[in-house]
């Protein structure tokens, strides 16, 4: 019976193990370039190995009943309780994310926020409860540092094992403590608040800046509420008048390219939409100010050959794509100023594209160039596995 457990609590470890790696590599934002070709099998595995963990605990409960009945036991019975809540909090925001397709953008969002949460604090929990169970660690229980009292009695301040928890913690907090407290501070400050710290961290220089339409400042919708979370697949990229500019070409009758002095003329209009990106948050009510796309692509005059319309960001890698009638709907926006500010480099500034109706996988940051084409493209996620069709439905 207790061979049987304790290999339980193996392969239980191992899996959980797998998780916490599998998941903080999928949540982490700087490793989304690095793992882009990997990211939807991961993605797949940790679904996979998350339900098989619900199989290894149901395997558990026999063992819970008969044998962590008595006194003794209590404080073993109690931490098994604990993983068990942890598990079945963990799979059921996560198959909620699962199929968030099919759910509201509200139940997505309060499952992610469950799943981030319970990992935060499950993390450091059973990093330590593990490392106090590693073998090599349990047999080396002999005291550290040994000192000698003045009535000549051994004490053991501090030993192998609570060393290494020790080590093991403090890189705990190095490691993964930033992007904890990233997290903890998005959830405490408002949009406007993240908004001003990621305009303190603007890269772009952009000169004369845009002045904002009386709809977009004070804006329209409100401020946005929610937060952002930063992405991009590769090193975020710094414009100035010298090195942007904006061109429309492909099969249009005139191909126009705009510097930014040109461009900041442009008449824009404003509009309030919700954000969603396809891994569970979302932003409701940006004030949006921009260009229209459907007015761009008349300026240019777009031929009767053209069946896509290509979107280039500034990147130099990411790209994607709309059919001709999805970029004619009236909210497709090239879009210049988000709650009556200047978009920030970390947002895809000085201009990216909005798209509302679609996951926000179609919304390229750092926007430079649309071409107008007549084969289908498939974008930068799409080419590694996302779903050509990203309308949100709901
Ligand atoms: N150039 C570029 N555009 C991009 C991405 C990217 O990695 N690079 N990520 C997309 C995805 S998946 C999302 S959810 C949004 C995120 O926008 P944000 O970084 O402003 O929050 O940008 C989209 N546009
Ligand atoms: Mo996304």
């Amino acid at each position: 019976m207790w061979k049987k457990l304790k290999a339980l609590h193996t392969w239980n470890g191992w899996i959980i193990t797998f998780l916490f790696v599998s998941g903080i590599l999928l949540f982490l934002p700087a490793a989304r370039g690095i793992l882009a070709p990997v990211r939807v099998g991961l993605k797949q595995i940790h679904i996979g190995v998350g339900i098989a963990s619900v199989i290894v605990l149901l395997l558990y409960l026999p063992y819970l009943r008969k044998h962590y009945k008595s006194r003794k036991q209590t404080g073993k019975r109690l931490n098994l309780i604990t993983v068990i809540v942890f598990i079945l909090i963990w799979t059921v925001s996560g198959l909620i994310l699962t199929f968030e397709r099919s759910v509201t953008a509200q139940m997505a969002e309060s499952a992610l926020f469950v799943h981030d949460l319970f990992t935060w604090i499950g993390l450091p929990i059973i990093l330590y409860h593990s490392i106090s169970r590693l073998s090599w660690v349990r047999k080396q229980q002999a005291p550290l540092i040994q000192t000698e009292e003045a009535d000549g009695k051994l004490k053991i301040p501090l030993s192998r094992r609570g060393f290494i928890q020790m080590v093991a913690g403090t890189a705990f907090v190095v490691f993964i403590g930033p992007s904890f407290f990233k997290w903890l501070k998005q959830l405490m400050d408002d949009g406007g608040q993240s908004l001003k710290s990621v305009i303190a961290n603007d890269r772009n220089q952009m000169t004369p800046p845009p002045t904002p339409l009386p709809a977009s400042s004070p804006p329209k919708g409100g401020g946005y509420e929610g937060d952002f979370r930063i992405y991009t697949v590769t090193e975020i990229p710094e414009f100035t008048n010298e090195n942007w500019s904006f061109t429309i070409d492909g099969l249009v009758d005139n191909p126009l390219t705009y510097k930014w002095e040109e461009f900041v003329k442009l008449k824009r209009k404003v509009q309030v939409s919700d954000f969603h990106c396809v891994t569970g948050w979302s932003v409701k009510k940006v004030t949006y100010e921009g260009i229209p796309l459907k007015k761009i692509l008349e300026e240019a005059g777009v031929q009767r050959v053209a069946k896509y319309v290509k979107f280039y960001s500034g990147d130099g890698v990411y790209t994607d794509a709309l059919t001709l009638d999805q970029a004619a709907m009236d909210d497709v926006m090239v879009a210049m100023l988000m709650d009556g500010e200047l978009i920030p480099s970390d947002y895809g500034g000085p201009v990216r594209l909005i798209v509302p109706r679609m996951y926000a996988y179609k919304a390229v940051k750092w926007l430079v160039r649309i071409e107008l084409i007549d084969s289908p493209h498939l974008g930068y996620w799409q080419v590694r596995g996302y779903d050509t069709d990203a309308w949100v439905r709901k």
